[in-house]
């Protein structure tokens, strides 16, 4: 299987849509003329992925996001995804303009984890390691030892147990019982989950897979653990991604934001995807599965920070400096990781 952790190969596209191609055309030009690239997260919408991917942008998870904006020369980065996502570009790159579409588009799991609340936390706790996941704030970064995304958590959680630490794990309580069943280790979870995932639902689940036997079921580890127990494959959604093109079925029932489906009706175009079911009998919708935050970019707000500079992202420097170590120290554990499976491939 290819190690590729995104998928930047050239793509071919048909003509936009009319009532997007100006809207492209624009942010095209103004892309070059502000020496810009667009960092866009697989659960943005099919547009803004696609414009990402014409322009020699990036699509993908935020720890790829992180990466690639890393080492762009681009001197302008235009941060598609939730606010979050801008902050770790800036933490990375203190010296480029980060810009996101909309500074409301915020995230359930970085909301509830307030610093001072998760200071507090930490403080009763001094004996454990103190391992965050991404979605969080710069200033709940900077009081971890440790910045995680869901792609790498499984790992560092490993390599610290492996040291006997024990872990203070904030902010995705489904996401840290996963690693904790997994792995084993002695983590001390907080309680927050993301809005989206946790609304999966396992009887509805489990009834659907049994009009489609033939469909994989693919879920992020955000999900509740009875969405969970019902799955082939948990991962991230690089590793879904992944699922999706490698697994010889021909569909899938997917159990994360609906945005992904962009991305794996692309590497795989002759397979079939299916909603993970959100609710039960007489809910309004069978499926509610996108981020309301996600759906808070577009092509013309893309456009109009790069006309105005509106929505920079700032963050006070001592607060960068001490959220850069844990973040620098997941990379360079990612790096070293991947290294050792290129040997071990090689
Ligand atoms: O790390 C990310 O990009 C998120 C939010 C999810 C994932 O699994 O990639």
């Amino acid at each position: 299987m290819s190690t590729s952790r995104n998928y930047r190969t050239p793509i071919r596209h048909h003509h936009w849509p009319e009532d997007q191609a100006m809207a492209a055309h624009r942010v095209k030009t103004l892309l070059k003329s502000h020496d810009a690239t667009l960092v866009a997260h697989y659960y943005t919408d099919e547009s803004i992925q696609r414009l990402a991917e014409e322009t020699g942008g990036c699509v993908s998870d935020s720890l790829d996001m992180a990466r690639f904006g890393h080492n762009h020369k681009a001197r302008t980065l235009v941060v598609a995804g939730v606010r979050f996502m801008g902050e770790t570009a800036k933490i990375l790159n203190p010296e480029k303009r980060v810009l996101i579409p909309d500074l409301e588009a915020t995230c359930s799991l970085d909301e509830g984890c307030p610093v001072d609340q998760f200071t507090k936390f930490c403080n009763a706790h001094p004996d454990r390691t103190v391992v965050v996941y991404a979605n969080t704030s710069a200033a709940v970064k900077a009081r971890a030892d440790w910045v995680v995304t869901s792609s790498i958590a499984v790992k560092v959680i490993q390599h610290l147990k492996d040291r006997g630490e024990k872990i203070l794990w904030a902010p995705d309580k489904h996401l840290g019982r996963y690693i904790q069943d997994i792995t084993g280790a002695d983590m001390l979870l907080w309680n927050s989950a993301c809005i989206i995932h946790e609304s999966f639902k396992a009887t509805a689940l489990a009834a659907l897979k049994k009009q489609k036997p033939e469909a994989a079921v693919l879920v992020h580890p955000e999900s509740p653990a009875e969405v969970i127990a019902l799955a082939d494959v948990v991962g991230s959604t690089t590793r879904l991604i992944q699922a999706a093109r490698d697994l010889p079925n021909t569909s899938f029932i997917v159990a994360t934001d609906n945005g992904i489906f962009y991305k794996m009706k692309q590497v795989a175009p002759d397979k079939t995807f299916f909603e993970a079911p959100t609710a039960g009998h007489g809910a309004t919708c069978e499926s509610c599965a996108h981020c309301p935050w996600m759906a808070m970019n577009s092509l013309d707000k893309i456009a109009h920070v790069l006309e105005t500079g509106d929505n920079e992202i700032h963050i006070d420097e001592g607060i960068r400096v001490q959220a850069l170590q844990a973040t620098q120290r997941m990379l360079d554990f990612a790096d070293r990781a991947r290294q050792q499976l290129i040997a071990h491939t090689a």
